[in-house]
């Protein structure tokens, strides 16, 4: 290889370097917000359980199938009006741990007080940790 062909290779070797690095935070971006679908409809909300780890930011879009209906949580500070047959998104950051709950508050029938759910927000650490586990555990059982 000559001085000039090893010019080259360097030029194309920084073009790939960058083009990944632009990749990967592409990515990354766009790891980092996740996103829940959530229906509302009479009488219950689905998915109603929703899992969190502290920290992380997702964009929640709550879509009500039938009537009126709201999205809301005390405890979380939330309070959202999701019109009949329309979508609306939320970003939400989970900042503390627990479990917490969401109903819905916007009157839309007999079975109003029954539409709720809950959020529970855990731990990175733990999560992390329990997912070890399950790795090592899946591991063992090919033993
Ligand atoms: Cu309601």
């Amino acid at each position: 290889m000559n001085k000039h062909t090893t010019r080259i290779y360097r030029k194309e070797f920084i073009a790939v370097v960058m083009l990944l690095i632009i990749m990967t935070t592409a990515c990354y971006a766009e790891d980092s917000v996740r996103e829940i679908s959530i229906t509302a409809e009479k009488y219950q909300f689905s998915p109603d359980v929703i899992e969190l780890v502290k920290g992380e930011t997702v964009d929640f879009t709550i879509l009500s199938s039938d009537v009126n209906h709201g999205f809301c949580s005390k405890e979380l500070n939330i309070y959202l009006e999701v019109p009949a047959g329309e979508e609306i998104k939320y970003r939400f950051t989970a900042e503390k741990t627990g479990t917490f709950e969401f109903y819905c508050c916007v009157y839309c029938g007999i079975g109003h007080m029954k539409m709720k759910g809950k959020i529970i927000v855990r731990d990175a650490d733990e999560v992390k940790k329990e997912k070890r586990q399950e790795k090592d555990k899946e591991s063992e059982d090919k033993k």
